[in-house]
């Protein structure tokens, strides 16, 4: 039907003589031709944007907020129940070796927006309320997910937790966002005020708003709502990111769900049991949203990714199992994270891939499944090869991490660390020297090899060095203006 639309197209817009049919439109009276033309065309794009829409999948991505690798059921958690990501996972591919960006929340969120190095645009750090402990300000002029997707006919939302700014010019709606309905902050003191040191950060759009409820129902609840109210736009297709501020402290389940826990494990610590009870609440309110997807007929066009900002935090009682470690810390306990894509078919489902990738490869994925413009700086790798059921491809590559951090520990610093085929080079606080581990005879990084491999060290270094510089070239604080205007 196309090539027939685009035949009379051609001839009416006269880019085309070819067809005997524009003879006779020669012969029309100029306006009447004209407004012949004006209509066709318009019928023509019409047509187009219906057929590409109804070719191009939704997209939702949710993103949980310290989800460790080991406190989820399907990757093996003793005690964690988590029922419906189990059930993600045999619809869709599990990647079972996907690093966050970074160990902690903005870096991760600044990578998997702009599909860049965090360093590169502006958030090696967390950014923070208070100035003085504020490790990041999102690049000016970086297009993000949400722009890319925006442009090429996508309708936009983010529903949770944003982290990227808390104010003009880097709230949601100002970076490519139709629609913001969640907090601005970076964590929440309490997942029924929202509170975060006494201000509000809830907003809906440009709007503060002052909602009753645990944080994860009412992101659970918003996001159904933005999904209803898109199903009655199935001409156009949408980008929902759901940035659950859970299982991110403070550990705070709703009571019933952890009463339940201590009847199931009476013996368990309370420490433990508050994160078995806060995770399968989310676990929960996850098989809400999806059960809701597939009530109001989007799931079949629908892909689904789901991931986490950073491994879990072990002071908080939550687990990385079988990696070293946790959250701030460049070990994989504090990278490794779950990471399910489901398709809108079953094509690949319950399949596995070991694929060692980033967050931000989802930016470059999504684009892809759009048919948007890829982004030409972009660090981010597509998984369409994988996801297409295919190897991806052999160019080696390596992955970089950065953190910079106040306190007397890192003192503002950046530290560093990267893993370039077995070898990966770290430290974990800009003071300490660097240790080298062999990731394929040694994955959990129990024997540092660092005195016995030079050449790597000096090679990995140097490889650094480079990225350091890169990274370099993008400030990482406000402009001084915006500053002064700030005080
Ligand atoms: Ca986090």
């Amino acid at each position: 039907m196309l090539q027939t639309v685009a035949r009379y197209a051609m001839i009416c817009t006269g880019t085309c003589y070819d067809f005997g049919a524009s003879i006779v439109l020669r012969q029309i009276h100029f306006p009447l031709a004209a407004m012949l033309r004006f209509f066709v065309l318009l019928l023509l794009v019409s047509l187009t944007h219906l057929a590409v829409a109804a070719t191009r999948p939704n997209l939702i991505l949710i993103l949980a907020d310290d989800l460790g690798f080991g406190d989820v059921s399907y990757q093996g958690a003793p005690d964690i129940q988590t029922p419906n990501l189990d059930r993600l996972a045999t619809q869709g591919i599990t990647f079972s070796s996907m690093r966050a960006n970074c160990t902690v929340c903005s870096p991760t969120r600044a990578a998997l927006l702009t599909g860049r190095y965090a360093d590169r645009v502006g958030v090696p750090g967390v950014i923070r309320t208070s100035p003085e402990n504020s490790w990041g300000h999102l690049a000016a002029g970086v297009p993000t997910l949400a722009d890319r997707l925006g442009h090429s006919g996508y309708h936009t939302a983010i529903v949770g937790k944003w982290h990227l700014g808390l104010q003009t010019p880097n709230t949601p709606n100002e970076r490519g966002f139709d629609f913001f309905h969640g907090f601005l902050g970076d964590m929440m003191d309490d997942y029924y005020t929202h509170l975060r040191g006494g201000i509000n950060f809830m907003r809906k759009n440009q709007q503060t708003i002052e909602p009753r409820g645990h944080a994860t129902e009412l992101f659970t609840q918003w996001s159904i709502d933005y999904l209803r109210k898109r199903s009655e736009s199935a001409d156009q297709p949408f980008f929902l990111y759901l940035a659950y501020n859970a299982p991110h402290f403070p550990i705070q389940p709703p009571a019933d769900w952890l009463d339940r826990t201590r009847q199931r494990f009476p013996d368990l610590d309370d420490k433990r049991a508050h994160n078995v009870a806060f995770v399968e609440h989310l676990d929960h309110n996850l098989g809400t949203l999806l059960e809701q997807l597939d009530a109001l007929g989007l799931s079949q066009n629908t892909v689904v990714a789901f991931t986490s900002d950073n491994g879990g935090s072990l002071p908080h009682g939550q687990r990385n199992l079988p990696w070293r470690d946790g959250k701030q810390s460049h070990y994989d306990g504090g990278l490794r994270v779950p990471f399910i894509i489901r398709l809108t078919d079953a094509k690949r489902a319950g399949t596995t891939c070991d694929y060692a990738g980033l967050t931000f490869d989802l930016n470059a994925t999504f684009l892809e499944l759009a048919g948007a413009k890829p982004d030409a700086e972009t660090d981010a790798v597509s998984l369409m090869p994988i996801l297409r059921g295919a190897a991806m491809p052999d160019a080696p590559r390596e992955l970089y991490f950065v953190r910079r951090e106040g306190n007397n520990r890192y003192v503002g610093s950046a530290y560093h660390a990267v893993i370039r085929g077995k070898w990966k080079l770290l430290r974990n606080d800009p003071f300490t020297p660097y240790e080298l581990y062999d990731l394929s005879s040694d994955p959990q990084e129990t024997e540092n090899v660092v005195a016995k491999h030079p050449d790597v060290v000096n090679q990995l270094k140097r490889s650094l060095q480079a990225h350091i510089q890169q990274g370099g070239r993008v400030a990482w604080q406000p402009p001084m203006e915006q500053t002064a205007a700030d005080d």
